[in-house]
């Protein structure tokens, strides 16, 4: 009698069965090649298997731009139609690619095929019933946010509020009263999304499973290039140099808000309360600048009432955003970006208005879709987004899998990097500026900035913090809401002003957490940014403070940018950094260098004063 494993298993599970379990288990053998695989097999296989996937992504993409422009219940299905096909033909390469292990593969083909099961935010079960489910349910959570509206009592239709009207009142109101209204009002549009978030964190999960990933956390921080615990104590690492920066940020923000609203309202010792910061998730403080202003004259001029004076048309702006990677070298943007993108809020139609950079074709396509506002804020947020278009240009020569940047937040930090480069000294060249203002300004300067970069930081972080504990299963659905809020007054020291419970789910109040986009990439982008920032002055020869720093018109930095971006996602990401920095690790140091003074000022406002929560 044989004992083969075939006959083995065709005693428990009877012979079809038991042939398909032996196909299984051969492809799965660790290090070991089936019989049959080669590695000209290899090779076919990851190009066939590149060729539909990119056909479908680029159906998928162009149907997420129709949607994202025009939200009706037909573009709806369509956009989660085409995703479903993407997913499930991803899902059934990935699961067909161990096959390949062990056998002795050119390095690019081995990455490949290593990348397939990574290159997925959504996975999706192998089952086509449960895909559809997956991708209806996230495009009706996207749908959620994108459509919200607050209508203050009694307000008739047209006079409810959308999330960017909302913003613009949160971005000037110094009302306590109004910025608490905004603030709850926003979050009332999410606590029934609830049900909806738990089912998609089973079914997603259940994708990552199926690829061989403990939960969905853990696929997306193995997206580095190291195992998936390796990034987490890198994050974790990463904010530990940060920290005592904020920390010094937050203590005198916190001062300076006792001044302005009281101790009734701002308590001393404590968390700040999350709707006076000038952004409704207080990631961002930027807009509560002439609260905390070290002198009268600020930062020495305003860049939003220098925008509005000139009426800088929307279009305008991000010229003036292409003008500066024109000024690297690099080619301006094709015809059709002028002609497809959109740059104002329509009023007649749904839009999704969070910020985005596409590729609708994965060539030549390129567009922004972004509500622009005439403000400093979306001076640089333009900048953010064109850097993902002239990254995404950048790279379209690679084979598909390897159409992406380095690691995630390389490609949020690229355009960032080159906002850091509009100083006063380039909006002199501009004509914004008649002349630079005295170093005596530099204070004002980088606080301004501060207030914006290193308020992030902990916000950055604690967004997938929530979410891989959800992921995880470590936080079930009956404390999503409160461990949301233990994460933020953890990182940033920051309260809600109003009692919340699991009725409300605030962190659905978040675009990234709807949307489900992961979010270490953006806290990744402003260490990063810093580091891109350096480097490229280093190049340009540039001695001197950072924060004085522009790299405009200096065609050698913009070809060292050009050549890190055109590797794409082709080597692991330290090559790519080491490419444009001649660094192989992240590193805050550019960050606490660029901000050195600026510390150095704080640590002096704060002497005396009781700082932490
Ligand atoms: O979402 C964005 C960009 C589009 S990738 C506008 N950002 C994050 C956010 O708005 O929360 C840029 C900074 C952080
Ligand atoms: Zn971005």
């Amino acid at each position: 009698m044989s004992i083969s494993l075939p006959s083995i298993l065709r005693r428990f599970y009877g012979r079809r069965t038991a042939s398909a379990l032996v196909l299984i288990l051969v492809g799965f053998l660790p290090g070991r090649a089936s019989a049959e695989a080669t590695a000209e097999e290899a090779v076919a296989f990851l190009e066939a298997a590149e060729a539909r996937l990119l056909k479908l992504a680029v159906a998928a993409e162009g149907a997420s731009w129709v949607y994202s422009n025009f939200i009706t219940h037909d573009t709806e299905l369509l956009k989660a139609k085409a995703e479903e096909a993407l997913i499930a033909a991803t899902v059934e390469a990935a699961m067909a690619a161990p096959r390949f292990d062990g056998l002795d593969l050119d390095p690019d083909v081995a990455r490949r095929l290593g990348l397939l099961k990574l290159s997925l935010t959504l996975p999706a079960p192998a089952d086509e019933k449960a895909t559809q489910e997956l991708t209806r349910i996230t495009t009706a959570m996207q749908g959620r946010f994108a459509k919200g509206e607050y209508c203050p009592d009694g307000a008739a239709k047209e006079d409810c509020l959308d999330v960017t009207a909302m913003g613009r009142i949160l971005a000037t109101s110094r009302d306590a009263d109004e910025q608490l209204e905004i603030w709850t009002g926003w979050r009332s549009v999410f606590g029934d999304g609830r049900g909806e978030y738990q089912r998609f964190v089973e079914l997603a999960n259940e994708g990552a499973r199926g690829l061989g990933f403990a939960d969905l956390g853990a696929l997306w921080r193995s997206k580095y290039d190291m195992e998936p615990d390796a990034f987490a104590a890198e994050m974790d690492r990463l904010w530990g140099q940060v920290q005592p920066l904020y920390e010094a940020l937050h203590c005198h923000v916190r001062a300076k808000l006792v001044e302005a609203y009281g101790e009734e309202i701002v308590a001393p010792g404590k968390p700040l309360p999350a709707h006076l910061l000038g952004n409704m998730w207080a990631q961002s403080w930027s807009n509560i600048f002439d609260l905390v202003a070290p002198s009268e004259e600020g930062a020495g001029f305003d860049l939003t009432t220098i925008l509005e004076e000139r009426k800088v048309a929307e279009e305008e702006m991000v010229k003036y955003g292409e003008g500066f990677f024109s000024s690297l070298g690099l080619d301006p943007l094709p015809p059709t970006f002028w002609e497809r993108s959109l740059f104002r809020q329509p009023k007649d139609r749904e839009v999704v208005c969070h910020a985005s950079a596409w590729d609708v074709d994965w060539e030549d396509d390129l567009r922004i879709k972004m509500c622009i506002q005439i403000t400093e804020e979306d001076f640089g947020v333009i900048h953010h987004e064109l850097g993902h278009n002239y990254y995404q240009r950048a790279y379209k020569g690679q084979p598909y899998l390897f159409r992406d940047s380095a690691n995630d937040g390389f490609h949020e930090a690229l355009g960032d990097a080159i906002a850091l480069s509009v100083t006063p000294a380039y909006l002199v060249k501009l004509g914004f500026l008649e002349a630079e203002p005295p170093a005596s300004a530099d204070l004002g300067l980088l606080l301004r900035m501060a207030m914006d970069k290193v308020a992030f930081l902990p916000f950055g972080l604690m967004v997938d913090q929530w979410r891989w504990k959800v992921f995880s299963g470590e936080v079930g659905p009956d404390a999503y809401n409160a461990s949301w809020w233990a994460l933020r007054e953890k990182y940033q020291g920051v309260v809600a002003p109003v009692a919340r419970d699991e009725g409300d789910f605030d962190a659905a109040a978040k675009y990234h957490v709807s949307a489900i986009v992961p979010y270490s990439r953006y806290f990744l982008a402003h260490i990063l940014q810093f580091q891109f920032h350096r480097g490229l002055c280093k190049i340009a020869g540039f001695e001197g403070p950072l924060h004085r720093c522009s790299i405009y018109g200096n065609t050698a930095a913009g070809d060292r940018l050009e050549a890190m971006m055109a590797m794409g996602l082709s080597r692991p990401w330290p090559d790519a950094l080491e490419a444009l920095t001649g660094e192989r690790e992240m590193d805050a140091s550019a960050i606490l260098d660029y901000f050195a003074p600026l510390k150095a000022w704080l640590d002096e406002q704060n002497e005396g004063r009781t700082c932490g929560w």
